[in-house]
């Protein structure tokens, strides 16, 4: 489109005309859709244009307040009406959509041609900021526009199309949903809730697969598949299981143009998938334990705030569903597995967690206990659940008939337990390590942990060069680390610079005319920034310790975080202070269900309510007589609270 555009330079409306069916096209699967109105030639390099605001889900209330006045005279009831009869009413606001179109970017600000059409030079046009923006009253459909006048401030914060718009403190979502883009983990993709898993992102989960796959192997668990499709009978048939998830079930209803004569539930977690051919498989002692998992894909429907990661409506797993003779087996099988999710978070991920039991409330309908890991997010003062392992007790046997006779001949009930992590991991990664310069990878699941750049100057031996960074990508290669070098032609050293910053690349080794007249190379990180010089002699015994500072610095700095959101208290009136304070609350608590509930009533709100994230295996002491901290009666144990993910 840009050359297209290009070629049309001159010829003014036919250009602007293009453009703007451009972007009607790019918006034609988006609803609610900004309607673009006018495009507006600005200065030499700067388009905007007008269009019609219409709220956005996403946006907070006082945003919709103040895009959509007649919002304000609307009742609670009308207003949930409005919201719910948009097919995607939880799209992308208006600003995340401006930023998602990237029209054809630019490489070099100096070789902008005239019609490339550059969102990020577009950044004028910003409803956030009220600062050169006029509104205007449109006369026949009673809406607002925004019409952006001049916008020459931000026109030149970006110079080369390169870094983020926002930062992590200010603007915590957006700084999210940019960095996962412009470190190309991800792809935004035409169906709320879906994502494109860049190779960028899939690297890092198949790292943690490659190892997940052999502990588990060790502990003779097998991989299987089962289909992707469920009938609905099977569905139903552990009906307290499903009632409260019953909405978010994906179903295909046609093939072709003709309605399936049964409708096909697509799975969001495979137990009835599964159980039934458990009930078959196992007859008598000798087929337990039956341990299975399997990778795959599952559908969950959800309509809140969709996140890449985080909160996406097609995710990636493991599930594991294993069934044992003994409750005592079930338990140990529990915490192994629990263990391998703390591993992955803390060793792989390098982000402190916690092991707990989550509360009556929290834990899965159907099961006997949960346990969980448990990660936080200081930026947001959320808790975030990593992964869970559950005992299923003898539930599901009961449902689905698994019995087995043991070796005197008695009839049994199988113990079972399912365990699972996703995606979800790569998400607390970002949240957690990211910075204002883009991703921040942990070497240990970093696809690439280290590139090299060549810094020519002028005059320099550039084959020279080039061809001693390509001799430390061997050296280092065949190390076992894994390296590359950054050869393009076409892009300056400090460009390079901020593009493998951006993607977060663990370490960068630069070379230039200095380092190859000392036999040297220069090695910058990227957690802290700090530059060492390093001879070529001691190449891989350095970078490996470079690397294993790198993973150990981002965990020690993440726990540090963490650990100072940590707030131990006893009362109400300090709960509501900390949680106002997006504090990890760690208080007494008597352990009654309905006592839990109140505590999400007496919090609701616009952020979400607080919740018991876990209780954690590791208890500090509880003096005789402690309160709880929401009842006052007496408590008995410690658990975490906060608000959550
Ligand atoms: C809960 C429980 C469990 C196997 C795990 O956490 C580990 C792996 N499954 C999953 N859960 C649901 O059961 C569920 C069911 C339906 Cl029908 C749904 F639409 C959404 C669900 N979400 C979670």
């Amino acid at each position: 489109m840009g050359a297209e555009l290009a070629a049309d330079e001159g010829r003014n409306a036919a250009a602007l005309a293009a453009c703007r069916t451009l972007a009607e096209e790019l918006t034609e699967l988006q609803f609610p859709a900004p309607r673009i109105l006018a495009f507006k030639e600005g200065s030499s390099e700067s388009r905007y244009f007008v269009s019609r605001l219409i709220p956005a889900h996403k946006d907070p209330p006082y945003k919709q307040e103040a895009n959509f006045h007649s919002s304000k005279h609307l009742t609670t009831e009308q207003w949930t009406k409005l919201k719910s009869s948009f097919v995607h009413f939880d799209d992308p606001s208006f600003c995340e959509w401006i930023r998602n179109l990237k029209v054809v970017p630019p490489e070099k600000r100096r070789s902008c041609r005239r019609w490339d059409l550059n969102i990020d030079l577009l950044g004028v046009i910003e409803v956030d900021d009220m600062a050169g923006v006029e509104q205007r009253q449109n006369k026949s459909g009673g809406g607002k526009y925004f019409f952006c006048s001049g916008g020459k401030k931000k026109e030149v914060k970006k110079e080369t199309g390169l870094g983020l718009s926002f930062t992590k403190d200010e603007n915590f979502g957006e700084w999210y949903s940019e960095v996962v883009v412009n470190g190309e983990m991800i792809e935004y993709y035409d169906i709320s809730g879906c994502y494109i898993l860049r190779p960028w992102a899939i690297s890092i989960w198949e790292i943690m697969q490659t190892f997940f796959d052999a502990e588990i192997k060790k502990m003779k668990v097998k991989n299987c598949y089962f289909p992707l499709f469920v009938s609905p009978g099977v569905l139903q048939k552990e009906k307290d299981h499903i009632e409260g998830f019953a909405p978010e079930v994906a179903w295909v209803t046609k093939s072709g143009e003709s309605e399936l004569e049964v409708p096909i539930a697509i799975r969001p977690t495979s137990e009835t998938v599964m159980y039934p051919y458990y009930s078959k498989w196992i007859r008598g002692h000798r087929d337990l334990p039956l341990k299975l998992n399997q990778w795959c894909n599952v559908v969950r429907w959800e309509f809140s705030n969709p996140t890449p990661f985080i909160r996406s409506r097609e995710f990636l797993w493991q599930e594991g569903h294993t069934a044992f003779a003994t409750k005592e087996e079930a338990d140990t099988e529990v915490l192994q597995i629990l263990e391998l999710y703390r591993c992955i978070y803390e060793e792989f991920l390098a982000i402190p967690v916690t092991k707990g039991r989550k509360s009556e409330l929290e834990t899965f309908a159907g099961g006997l206990y949960t346990t969980s890991v448990e990660a936080f997010i200081p930026n947001t003062g959320r808790g975030i659940q990593g992964a869970t392992s559950h005992c299923l007790g003898q539930n599901f046997a009961k449902m689905f008939e698994i019995n087995f006779e043991n070796e005197k001949g008695e009839k049994g009930m199988v113990w079972q337990n399912s365990w699972a992590y996703s995606t979800r991991t790569i998400g607390v990664m970002v949240m957690v390590h990211g910075d204002d310069k883009g991703l921040v990878l942990p070497p240990k699941v970093a696809a690439l942990q280290l590139i090299v750049i060549p810094v020519p100057y002028k005059d320099a031996d550039t084959q020279g060069i080039f061809d001693a960074c390509v001799a430390t990508v061997a050296t280092l290669s065949d190390a076992g680390i894994r390296a590359e070098a950054d050869l393009r032609d076409n892009y300056s050293p400090g460009w390079k610079y901020s593009n493998w910053e951006m993607k977060g690349v663990p370490l960068r080794i630069e070379i230039g005319p200095r380092d190859l007249a000392n036999n040297q190379v220069r090695a910058v990180r990227r957690d802290n920034g700090a530059k060492t010089d390093i001879s070529r002699v001691f190449l891989v015994e350095q970078v490996k310790g470079m690397l294993d500072k790198i993973q150990q610095n981002l965990f020690d700095v993440a726990k540090q975080k963490r650990d100072a959101c940590v707030e131990v208290l006893k009362t109400w009136e300090e709960f509501v202070t900390a949680l106002g304070q997006k504090k990890l609350i760690l208080a007494p608590w008597c352990d009654e269900e309905d006592v839990e509930k109140d505590v999400k009533a007496r919090t609701k709100g616009d952020m979400g309510a607080a919740k018991s994230l876990c209780t954690p295996f590791e208890q500090p002491e509880l003096p005789e007589g402690t309160k709880c901290f929401a009842s006052g009666k007496p408590a008995k144990k410690w658990t975490y609270w906060g608000r959550s993910y």
